[in-house]
């Protein structure tokens, strides 16, 4: 049996909403990140399973797994409807990889970047909402261009069906929304298409 640990709608969303997709039976257990308390991300028992004290952990009996990603791969591959990751085909495979690669590694880094600065770093590191929100902004919008790049107006990211990549992409889009960062139209438009799934209509209102 799976249990998600996560929080409301920061990175775990995304694996409440895959585990909604995939079918698969499970149990959500909601913790407090950064606090000390009995559900708290900061608890010994917690950092046994992800020593970082963050969100998303999905344990799968005695199998533990970190990083948001890694979590989906692993419930696509779980669950018996196989359309949710491509299977046997290599471009289709690499193509998946592509975007969820430059999701983490570029799309997302100015809006965590942002956030750092705003909430998460010791106080006497911090710079300034206003030229830390001037130089993310300028990255994101650059990063924004490559998404429409790859997404080239597809309704979904990779084999005209949906897939993990698009749970990836919409989050991180509802993410910079939410924080006030500017997104075109028409990936805005796909964002709430993503949304409006039943499966992600059913996770949001269990997280
Ligand atoms: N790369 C990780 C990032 C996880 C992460 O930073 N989660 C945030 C919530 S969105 C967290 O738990 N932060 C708590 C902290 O930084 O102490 C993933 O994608 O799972």
């Amino acid at each position: 049996m799976i249990t998600l640990y996560g929080s409301a709608q920061s990175r775990s969303f995304k694996a409440l909403w895959a585990l909604e997709e995939a079918g698969i039976p499970y149990e959500y257990k909601q913790v407090n990140i950064g606090k000390t308390d009995e559900n708290g991300t900061q608890t010994e028992q917690y950092k046994r399973l992800n020593i970082q004290g963050k969100v998303p952990t999905l344990v799968d009996d005695d199998f533990v797994l970190t990083e948001s990603a890694a979590i989906l791969n692993y419930i696509a591959n779980t669950s018996e409807n196989k359309t949710l990751i491509p299977h046997d085909n290599n471009i289709l495979q690499a193509q998946y990889d592509q975007i969820c690669y430059f999701v983490l590694s570029e799309l997302e880094q100015p809006l965590w970047t942002f956030v750092k600065h705003m909430f998460v770093l010791p106080k006497e590191l911090r710079i300034k909402r206003t030229e830390i929100k001037k130089i993310t902004a300028w990255e994101f919008a650059k990063q924004l261009e490559t998404l429409s790049h790859l997404l080239n107006n597809r309704q979904f990211a990779v084999n005209n069906h949906f897939t993990m990549a698009d749970i990836m992409i919409s989050f991180t889009l509802r993410w910079a929304k939410s924080i006030k960062f500017e997104i075109p139209e028409d990936l805005m438009r796909y964002s709430d298409r993503m949304y409006q799934r039943p499966a992600c209509q059913r996770a949001l209102k269990k997280a």
